[in-house]
């Protein structure tokens, strides 16, 4: 089992995070954040990575640091269970749909960071979060994973489900990104030789 637990604590986020990417989608998500609670726990289900975070942030001031520095953990959690990415299979990707939205969603665990964010939400606020949030989310994840992530909307116009889409998306492309390919599991698969 490759599970680890990350702290993270700054002026602004008090972050506890344990991510185990072999577990079966168990999840305990309290971020101060009812629709990031949401968002969080959909990835742990159908990524079917078991997932517990803690976030104690600066939500007086809006989600923008809590959504933030959760990916930015979550990245890093990532890459510290893979280690030197021996074995896994790299890509992952998964086209999804929720009622009227489809996205795509790609995930390369390369190494370099890279984020394609083309996802339009026609509102600018689900409940009391700021839909520009999940851009940061993503973004924070893309940098300490290091990750290249494309999330395509190819349909969609609630902002709910869009928003959805992209948390299950990609909770399955990365689901198979870090399965272990069984017929080289000592592989590191780059002809570099490093990832
Ligand atoms: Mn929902």
């Amino acid at each position: 089992m490759r599970e680890v637990t990350v702290e993270r604590n700054t002026a602004e986020t008090q972050i506890s995070l344990t991510f185990n990417p072999d577990g079966t989608g168990r999840y305990l998500v309290d971020t101060g954040c009812g629709f990031l609670n949401h968002m969080l726990e959909l990835f742990s289900r159908h990524g079917r990575f078991d997932l517990t975070v803690t976030c104690h942030g600066d939500v007086d001031v809006d989600y923008h640091h809590t959504a933030e520095d959760i990916g930015i953990t979550l990245g890093q959690a990532l890459a510290e269970s893979l280690g030197d990415r021996r074995g896994i299979r790299r890509y992952g990707s998964f086209v999804l749909p929720m009622d009227e939205a489809l996205i795509l969603c790609a995930v390369d665990l390369s190494g370099r960071c890279t984020l394609n964010y083309q996802v339009h939400c026609p509102t600018e606020k689900v409940g009391d979060f700021d839909v520009e949030c999940a851009k940061e989310f993503w973004y924070g994840f893309a940098r300490s994973a290091p990750a290249t992530l494309h999330f395509v909307q190819m349909a969609g116009d609630n902002s709910h489900h869009i928003l959805e889409a992209c948390f299950k998306g990609m909770g399955r492309a990365l689901a198979a990104a870090v399965a272990i390919d069984e017929d080289f599991p000592d592989e590191i698969p780059s002809t570099k030789g490093v990832l």
